[in-house]
């Protein structure tokens, strides 16, 4: 996907806790999708849906993922998706993983592959999460990883597809 002005996107968020004034997970991606807006055009959104968690947390997650179009090149944008979540109250403390108010993901950039210190694109856990390629390739399915060559359609469906090995 290439962007005829500015840098192309595609944003995974996603939410396991209650804010104390914006109210259930689901409000928090919904509100996060709004802050983006602030920032950047947002081309393509999908619907907010709920997932059963993955990793040690119990509680259930909101997913969503979106297109937004802006200037900002990967490491701006890493601060811009950073100064969304602290502005969410999310605090890097403790363990990976923990409950979170908000998660900001840079999944695909319209430039390809971008690795530095700080950021990895694609997103390195991409691949294996229904959670993030569910929303994706709702708004985004054609939209290929720049290493495999598959489109974010294949990937969701190579996923769902996996039959567990028989016993
Ligand atoms: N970073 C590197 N690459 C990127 C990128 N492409 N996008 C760095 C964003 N950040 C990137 O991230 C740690 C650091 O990764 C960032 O500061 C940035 O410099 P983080 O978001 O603070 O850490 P984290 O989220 O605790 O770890 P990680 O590995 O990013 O966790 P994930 O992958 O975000 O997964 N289950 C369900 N159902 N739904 C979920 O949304 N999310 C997680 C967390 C686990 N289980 C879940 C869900
Ligand atoms: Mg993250």
């Amino acid at each position: 996907m290439a962007g005829v002005q500015g840098q192309l996107y595609l944003i995974g968020l996603g939410s396991n806790m209650r804010h104390w004034r914006i109210g259930p997970p689901s409000a928090v991606v919904g509100k996060a999708m709004a802050a983006l807006e602030d920032a950047c055009e947002v081309i393509a959104a999908s619907a907010i849906l709920r997932s059963a968690p993955v990793g040690p947390s119990a509680r259930e997650y909101a997913n969503a993922a979106c297109v937004v179009r802006c200037a900002l090149h990967p490491p701006a944008m890493l601060d811009l998706l950073n100064g969304i979540e602290n502005a969410f109250g999310r605090r890097r403390i403790g363990q990976r993983w923990r409950q979170r108010t908000l998660d900001l993901d840079i999944l695909l950039w319209s430039g390809g592959a971008y690795v530095d210190r700080r950021l990895i694109v694609p997103h390195r856990e991409m691949r294996g999460r229904s959670f993030v390629l569910g929303p994706a390739a709702r708004i985004a399915g054609t939209w290929r990883d720049p290493f495999t060559g598959l489109s974010v359609r294949h990937m969701h469906a190579r996923l769902t597809k996996r039959r567990p090995l028989p016993r």
